[in-house]
């Protein structure tokens, strides 16, 4: 299980302030908190509220990577954003994300080639995320499609069934669950999946319980990766356990430890 720290995103008031001031303090910080925590991957998203998407992606992978050699994940809706990351990025960095439409696909899958790059692939085109699995499924099978045809490692790509808060698409949560387990039947070797998590309790009440619970089930059904909370130790806790109880990694009495520890 690939966690994906989630925790520097412009959504949040400390990471927003940072990059309007142009701080490095909050996003070092968050960083390492996220790496210590057992998070493998870090997301990098400038938040919704930026003026300059293409300079605070660029300032954030710089100021993010002097702290950190973890590869990071840059969120953005903007590919000149993503693109002006990835010539910064020491490591091999995941696109986040293309959905199933023909053009950005077009743009998306050469980048992560010519990058090197993984790519996470949103079950959905311009109408929106679909209601039930088997339309999910007919976006992901365009994906797996996309990657053969631009010639991107099955491994590299990431498919995301888009969890919805189940507050208000309650019926979404299911879906996406058989979503997953018919994704790893789609192409030898099957692509990946990832999950945005924390949208799944989004509004809702015991916000913690309701995403380690899902985690533990998708995980079941073939999660192989989550942008989630990297420093809720509960969670490090579900995820090491169920790859445990998954037999995809070998029991010993400090799984734990050895899953926080990389
Ligand atoms: N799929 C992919 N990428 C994604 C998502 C996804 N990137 C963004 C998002 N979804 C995943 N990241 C987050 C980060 C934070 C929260 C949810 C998902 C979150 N934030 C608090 C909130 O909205 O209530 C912010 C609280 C605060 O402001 O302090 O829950 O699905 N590929």
């Amino acid at each position: 299980m690939i966690i994906i720290g989630e925790r520097i995103n412009g959504m949040f008031k400390d990471i927003k302030q940072a990059i309007q001031e142009r701080d490095p303090k909050p996003v070092q910080e968050w960083a390492k908190r996220q790496e210590e925590g057992g998070a493998r991957v870090l997301d990098i998203n400038v938040g919704p509220a930026v003026s300059d998407k293409v300079s605070a992606m660029k300032w954030l992978v710089e100021v993010t990577q002097e702290v950190s050699d973890l590869p990071l994940c840059l969120d953005s809706t903007d590919f000149v954003a993503i693109e002006e990351g990835l010539k910064l990025c020491k490591k091999p960095a995941i696109i986040n994300s293309t959905s199933a439409e023909r053009s950005k696909v077009e743009i998306a899958f050469p980048m992560a080639v010519k990058y090197g790059a993984g790519l996470i692939g949103l079950t959905m085109d311009s109408k929106g995320i679909p209601k039930d699995s088997d339309s999910r499924l007919a976006f992901a099978m365009e994906l797996v499609a996309a990657a053969d045809e631009f010639g991107l490692p099955m491994e590299d790509l990431y498919i995301d069934p888009l969890i919805l808060p189940c507050n208000v698409a309650q019926d979404h949560a299911p879906e996406v669950l058989k979503t997953l387990q018919q994704i790893k039947m789609l192409a030898n070797p099957a692509p990946k999946t990832v999950l945005g998590l924390s949208n799944v309790s989004n509004g809702c009440q015991n916000r913690p319980l309701i995403n380690r619970v899902y985690m533990a089930m998708a995980m079941a059904c073939g999660l192989d990766a989550a942008i989630a909370d990297a420093n809720d130790e509960d969670l490090i806790e579900v995820a090491a356990t169920a790859e445990i109880l998954l037999n995809q990694k070998i029991y010993c009495d400090s799984y734990v430890k050895l899953f926080i520890e990389g």
